[in-house]
């Protein structure tokens, strides 16, 4: 929560720490439209996640400096925020449905196109790690509720209480009024989207989350969801989503940005495109809610995009690190 605030009432240049010779269309406005790798030939490693999460994206960069594919780095990127009990929306600390349990989406691409994901899952931090063990593992490619539980204790994972006594606290007071309104990037949208190409030039990507909180019992959202809250194609690029993820699966907002990057589009035109087709479908309804995308494309060429001022990502590349506030659409 107190994260959102900062976001909130922060300036670019706190925001930012913009490497400027990276970030085109910037010099006038305090959004800037792409992040763009220099467009040699050479493989550029890179990891992209949504929101403010430096730990994660400097995990993922480790990986892949010591060789790692993107795989492993798209994992242990997420796990740092699956670990981090102050990320109110993603794994232990996430904060509760309605009922006051804490449930988990999350899933994984791989850059044959495998795919594997867990969702509505309890009492397990790592789901993205379970994630990846549907899909190196088992005949299926998702896992729900109390068979992907039992899997994972079957896998090793560790039995434990997800809910924390801060997100205790939170949902007690929440059920003083009971109301379900979520708001625009203060309603915990942290979930983490992440996307890498390593040395070896191939991308995968991942996401996980604890969902919108105080959902109803056994809501799933887009973050699971093959093409809605991830999507990688090897020879194209991928895309990940954040927000509220029942807009984005009406979209299939992924796998559309991915779509749009084949027919020719650069990551910062589809993230734009797949925005304003959310927006579109939702006639007036997009002013109290918010949808977020990046992409990344073959070349290593980054776009963000969103609907509302203040969604933001990490970009970690040539070594460095770096926090940028996304472009939005609604300019009201
Ligand atoms: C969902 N897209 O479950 C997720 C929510 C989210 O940070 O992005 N939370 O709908």
């Amino acid at each position: 929560m107190k994260r959102r605030k900062f976001l909130q009432n922060a300036s670019l240049s706190t925001l930012g720490m913009v490497a400027t010779a990276s970030v085109i269309g910037c010099e006038n406005s305090t959004e800037n439209t792409a992040v763009i790798a220099s467009a040699n030939t050479a493989i550029q490693p890179i990891v992209i996640a949504t929101w403010r999460v430096p730990n994660a994206t400097a995990k993922a960069w480790e990986v892949l400096q010591n060789g790692g594919t993107a795989l492993d780095a798209v994992e242990q990127g997420c796990m740092i925020e699956e670990a981090d009990i102050k990320n109110a929306s993603v794994g232990k600390g996430g904060l509760p449905d309605r009922d006051g349990n804490v449930t988990l989406d999350a899933c994984i691409m791989d850059k044959d196109g495998n795919y594997g994901a867990v969702m509505c899952v309890q009492n397990i931090t790592h789901v993205i790690s379970l994630a990846r063990k549907v899909m190196e593992k088992t005949p299926h490619v998702i896992l729900a509720g109390k068979g992907a539980e039992k899997f994972g204790y079957e896998q090793g994972f560790k039995k434990e209480n997800l809910l924390t006594e801060s997100s205790k606290k939170a949902w007690k007071k929440w059920k003083e009024t009971s109301q379900y309104k979520p708001i625009i990037n203060i309603e915990n949208h942290d979930t983490i989207g992440m996307l890498a190409i390593d040395s070896f030039g191939d991308i995968s990507g991942a996401c996980t989350t604890s969902g919108l909180s105080y959902k109803m019992a056994g809501r799933v959202g887009d973050s699971p969801i093959i093409g809605s809250g991830l999507f990688i194609d090897n020879e194209i690029g991928g895309a990940t989503a954040t927000g509220m993820g029942e807009e984005v699966l009406k979209t299939v907002g992924s796998f559309l940005i991915v779509e749009l990057m084949r027919q020719g589009k650069t990551p910062q035109e589809a993230c734009e495109e797949a925005v304003r087709r959310v927006v579109k479908k939702s006639g007036d309804r997009f002013k109290d809610f918010q949808v977020g995308f990046i992409a990344i494309n073959k070349q290593a060429e980054t776009g963000a995009y969103c609907i509302h001022e203040w969604f933001n990502y990490n970009v970690y590349k040539q070594g460095e690190n770096n926090n940028y506030k996304s472009a939005y659409f609604n300019k009201a």
